[in-house]
């Protein structure tokens, strides 16, 4: 009786928590070692945010990059060094926002400017809590988020390969790259609707636009009016550093305007419009636009589980004094 119940109980632990580690993340992490972290870092967050909104898109790209290609471990904020370039440096990841790495700088400086909280806190947890701050900040839901990752050891430009998703993929390859995460395709249609703020530079969606196929020069689930719109700022002869808001509507707020343009055929990417167009995403694209606490309960839960995704533990990792340099 009690060793089936042993069985169970781990059984049950392996679906709960894929990734072992993950089960060590809890709440209160650092409530004996820096009580006041998440206060120190939202006040941190909140000051960079009132310099500039990119904070906000920065940010957010940030963690999901990180978590994406070696785990939740902030291997993504270190910097190349002359033997070794880094994840940042490799070309999917060089439109990364600076000032998503300058929010986790600062906010790793203000803890570590409080007494007994220097060297004590993760820069993958500051990330993990920055990301956080920043969706309420623009007016997104707000939630507790679990701490106890540690910061990796390594960070090799060639792990990104294959690692992140591409702006023209299609459902399927969305769903599986998500699901070796241990993420759902709900869950991938929830995060997607962090698309809700944020830039891509023009070079992304040329193609859509100018020269989609043989047959066709734009893409034929996009607006016309659409089109017209994101001509007006992408030229056709493309210079790649112009960029356009990802959402026409409202950029600047955390909304489900996101899935209220897909039904008008308005998302910039084709990994964004196919999640309408294909009739086994529309249904929760139709609830998300129609529904936005149905749409912040879902991102808040996908958002939770992308933070477990590859945590480090023990012997893994280790507390970086410096996010953008190994110890
Ligand atoms: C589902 C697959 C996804 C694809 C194919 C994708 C692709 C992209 C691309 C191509 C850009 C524009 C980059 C540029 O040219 O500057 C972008 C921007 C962005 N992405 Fe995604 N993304 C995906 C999922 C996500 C997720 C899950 C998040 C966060 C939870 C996210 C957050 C963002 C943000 C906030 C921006 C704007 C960045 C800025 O303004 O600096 N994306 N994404
Ligand atoms: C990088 O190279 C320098 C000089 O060649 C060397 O001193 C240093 O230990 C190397 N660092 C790593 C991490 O390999
Ligand atoms: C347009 O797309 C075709 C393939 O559909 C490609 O062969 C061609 O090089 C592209 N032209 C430009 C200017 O990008
Ligand atoms: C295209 O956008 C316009 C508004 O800009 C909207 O009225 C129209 O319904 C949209 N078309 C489609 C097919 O969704
Ligand atoms: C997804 C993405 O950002 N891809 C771009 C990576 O960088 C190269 C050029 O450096 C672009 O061609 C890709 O579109």
């Amino acid at each position: 009786m009690f060793g089936v119940v042993v069985v169970w109980a781990v059984a049950l632990n392996l679906c709960l928590f894929p990734n072992e580690a993950s089960a060590l993340l809890r709440r209160n992490y650092y409530a004996n070692t820096c009580p006041n972290v998440e206060k120190i870092v939202r006040d941190a967050v909140t000051q960079k945010f009132h310099q500039t909104f990119v904070t906000v898109p920065g940010t957010l790209r940030l963690f999901f990059h990180d978590c994406f290609v070696q785990g939740c471990d902030a291997s993504v904020i270190i910097a190349s060094t002359a033997n070794n370039t880094a994840e940042k440096d490799n070309p999917i990841n060089l439109s990364l926002a600076g000032d998503g790495f300058d929010t986790v700088i600062k906010a790793k400086a203000a803890v570590d400017a409080t007494p007994g909280c220097k060297n004590k806190v993760s820069c993958a947890d500051i990330l993990a809590m920055a990301a956080r701050d920043v969706v309420a900040l623009a007016g997104g839901p707000s939630y507790a988020v679990e701490l106890g990752r540690l910061d990796g050891l390594r960070s090799i430009s060639s792990n990104v390969e294959g690692k992140l998703p591409l702006p023209s993929f299609n459902l399927d390859q969305l769903t599986s790259l998500f699901a070796s995460h241990h993420l759902s395709r709900a869950d991938m249609i929830a995060l997607s609707g962090a698309h809700t703020v944020g830039f891509s530079h023009c070079n992304q969606i040329a193609n859509r636009i100018y020269n989609y196929s043989r047959k066709k020069k734009v893409d034929p689930m996009i607006n016309k009016t659409y089109v017209g719109e994101l001509r007006s700022t992408c030229h056709k002869d493309v210079d790649p550093r112009v960029a356009i808001g990802i959402d026409p509507n409202t950029p600047q707020v955390f909304d489900n305007m996101y899935y209220k343009n897909l039904q008008q055929r308005k998302g910039l990417f084709t990994s964004d419009q196919i999640l309408y167009t294909d009739g086994r995403s529309r249904l929760l694209v139709n609830l998300w636009a129609s529904n936005s606490a149905a749409f912040e309960r879902a991102f808040v839960a996908a958002m939770t589980r992308l933070g477990r995704v590859g945590v480090k533990s023990g012997s893994q990792g280790n507390i970086r004094r410096d996010c953008s340099v190994f110890n």
